[in-house]
This record gives C-alpha cells, sequence and structure tokens, in this order.
C-alpha cells in the first residue's frame, strides 16, 4: 500500500512512525508565539533526523474530559506551526482537526494529510476533505471527549467499530473521496474501557479486512497507565510495547509520542520479518 499527496509518496509495506507534535501553548498565550514556533521546529528537525514520517499536529485537546476548543483558538495554535514547518521542509504533515475551517486553512498552509477522531461528520469537514483531494484518517470515537469514558458500551466492540468505519467509507466515497485516500483506526481510548482497548488490540487483524490502512494510537493512553497505575509519562515503555504489537498484527502506522524508542523497535520487528 503507499498513499500519495502533494507530489509525494509514502511507501505503507513497512510500518511506519506517525510522531505527535506538542503545540499546546503556554499559559501565558494563545499559540503562535515565537519561542512556541521555535519549539515546534526544534522538535520536529528532531523527529525528521530520527526517521518519523509523519509528523501530526493538533491542537484541539481530545483527553478525556477535554472541553471543546473555539475555531479562533485551535487556528491560531496550528496555522503558524504548520507554515512553520514548511517553510524548512517537506516532511508529510497531518493535521488533527474535526473542524472543516481548520482543515481547509491547514491544507492551504501545506498539510499532507487530515486525521479526524470525528471521521468527518462535522459540518463541511467531508466536502473539504474530498475537495483537497488529500489521503484521511477515519477514526472511531463512541461519544464526546467531554464525556465519552464514561461507562461506554458494546455488545461486540470490534464489529460495533467496524461497522461504524465502514459506513463512513461509504459516506467518503458518495463524496467523492477516493477509497485509495482513505487510512482507517479504531480509536484507543475514545469511549473505549481498558477491556475493549485490550479487546481491540489482541484483535487488530480484524479492522484489515475492510481493505484499508490501518492507524493505531496507543501511546501514553489510560489503557496503559491505569493497567500499570503510572503517569502517562511514565508509560514509555508499554506505549512500546503496543507500538510492536501493533505493527506484528499489521498496523501500517502508529502515532506516538516516544518517536526514538518506537523506531528502534520498529526496526527490530522490519528486520525479523526480513527473515521470515
Ligand atoms: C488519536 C488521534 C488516535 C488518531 C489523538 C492522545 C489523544 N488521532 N488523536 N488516533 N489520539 N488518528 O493522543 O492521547 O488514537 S489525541
Amino acid at each position: 500500500m503507499i498513499i500519495r499527496a502533494n507530489g509525494k509518496s509514502l511507501d505503507l509495506n513497512q510500518p511506519i512512525v506517525m510522531g505527535i507534535l506538542n503545540v499546546t501553548p503556554d499559559s501565558f498565550s494563545d499559540g503562535g508565539k515565537f519561542n512556541e514556533i521555535d519549539n515546534a521546529l526544534a522538535q520536529v528537525e528532531k523527529m525528521i533526523e530520527a526517521g518519523v514520517s509523519i509528523i501530526d499536529i493538533g491542537g484541539e485537546s481530545t483527553r478525556p474530559g477535554a472541553p471543546d476548543v473555539a475555531l479562533a483558538d485551535e487556528l491560531q495554535r496550528v496555522i503558524p506551526v504548520i507554515k512553520a514547518i514548511r517553510k524548512k521542509s517537506d516532511v508529510w504533515i497531518s493535521i488533527d482537526t474535526s473542524k472543516a475551517e481548520v482543515m481547509k486553512q491547514a491544507i492551504a498552509a501545506g498539510a499532507d494529510i487530515i486525521n479526524d477522531v470525528r471521521a468527518l461528520q462535522e459540518p463541511g469537514a467531508i466536502e473539504v476533505a474530498a475537495e483537497s483531494g488529500l489521503p484521511v484518517c477515519l477514526m472511531h470515537m463512541k461519544g464526546q471527549p467531554r464525556t465519552m469514558q464514561n461507562a461506554p458500551h458494546y455488545d461486540n466492540v470490534i464489529e460495533e467499530v467496524k461497522e461504524f468505519l465502514q459506513q463512513r467509507i461509504t459516506h467518503c466515497e458518495k463524496a467523492g473521496i477516493h477509497r485509495d485516500n482513505i487510512i482507517l483506526d479504531p480509536g484507543f481510548g475514545f469511549g473505549k474501557t481498558v477491556e475493549h482497548n485490550y479487546h481491540m488490540l489482541a484483535n487488530l487483524e480484524a479492522f484489515h479486512q475492510l481493505g484499508l490502512p490501518v492507524l493505531a494510537g496507543m501511546s501514553r493512553k489510560s489503557m496503559l497507565f491505569k493497567l500499570l497505575d503510572k503517569t502517562p509519562a511514565e508509560c514509555v515503555a508499554a506505549s512500546v510495547a503496543c507500538a510492536t504489537m501493533a505493527a506484528l498484527k499489521g498496523a501500517q502506522i502508529i502515532r506516538v509520542h516516544d518517536y526514538v524508542e518506537t523506531i528502534d523497535a520498529l526496526k527490530v520487528v522490519n528486520k525479523t520479518n526480513q527473515n521470515k
């Protein structure tokens, strides 16, 4: 499998790393300040050097319990950063947003992938994505971030997530998004208990039945820090274990905070796979 955007192509025949860029503004700013942009550029340079394939930039916290973020705030956090990266590098950039206007401005600033935890269900999003011709990542979420962890229930989490993703694929294709431009994500931690998350990881192969690339994001999430009774930052080794398992189960894109450690682990996975 291969994805293409803006004259570039990305080979998905070996698992690649999507590195999470932290652009949360400091407490005295709404984002876009010089020192914040400088810090983002320094992080990106290190990520590229280490072998990260995609830089994921998000200005909306979708962590459990997080409040909604206003459009103006989200724009101010991400657009100057995307512009600054694009001035220096043609690295793949994904924009982690659900808002059509953020997508539009991010694309104009040089983003390559639309990564939407709401799977293009917000007003105007599917149209912007279709118009752009860019790859999109459709993620499953049950509920909304503020309340999604309040006793989520499924009769069969794998089947229900697959069913949702299949419906979104159909909607996207009807809206003019080419099937080759769709990436799927079961949405670890988004309206799922610890048990649901491990059931999805244990059965990750099931999502490949939809015939599209799979993205997995488990880095520092509650399925790890609740299990281990640690803080998210203490879950580096556990996050790498998840990335390794996801790669062994065929996930094409792994979204992580700890890119140095994850890239080492994936090199070992790839070397092993080449010796089958
Ligand atoms: C994900 C994401 C994920 C995709 C976040 C966090 C929450 N996008 N954005 N998949 N998670 N595609 O990193 O803890 O799992 S934000």
